[in-house]
């Protein structure tokens, strides 16, 4: 079912008898033969199975399918960590990591940006162009690492690891 296709639940409710629906009448031909009794109910089971039908392909099309296996809960899987340039900012500018966790870079500006540790050489992905990506890992040792981009020294963070 294409995305956006009206439900058609409207229509199979149309199309389920109703007990309030004005009967045939009764009493000017008497008795219905079974023959009669035939005529009259297969229309009003195929409106139920058109109706039943209708609303299966609903509930199909607007209901996700079932997934027996939920998302990943973990959020300190390796490799999932990031820190993302945007507007001459880190975000986040204080980022909480594991000892020699790979930590991914996403620069979204234009201009190239750098995480930098501040003091020694801890960690340095680099210069990373405008739209580009870069890693680094973070260190071993447990401790709180003031980072910055080279370029840009109002662009600051903190890198924690514990
Ligand atoms: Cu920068």
């Amino acid at each position: 079912m294409e995305a956006g296709t009206p439900c058609a639940r409207a229509d199979a409710d149309f199309l389920i008898p109703r007990a309030g629906r004005p009967r045939a009448p009764v009493g000017r031909t008497g008795p219905m033969s079974p023959s009669q009794l035939r005529r009259r109910a297969v229309p009003l089971a195929l409106g139920a199975a058109a109706a039943a039908l209708l609303a299966t392909a609903c509930s199909n099309g607007d209901d996700q399918p079932a997934s027996p296996s939920p998302a990943p809960s973990s959020s300190a899987t390796a490799g999932t960590q990031s820190i993302t340039m945007e507007n001459f900012a880190f975000s986040p500018a204080d980022l909480q990591v594991r000892p020699g966790e790979k930590i991914t870079v996403v620069n979204k500006d234009s201009a190239a940006h750098t995480v930098t540790a501040t003091e020694g050489d801890t960690f340095d992905t680099g210069n990373i162009p405008g739209g580009k990506s870069g890693t680094f890992t973070a260190p071993a040792e447990a401790g709180e690492y003031a980072f910055v981009c080279t370029f840009h020294p109002n662009m600051t963070g903190t890198l924690i690891v514990r």
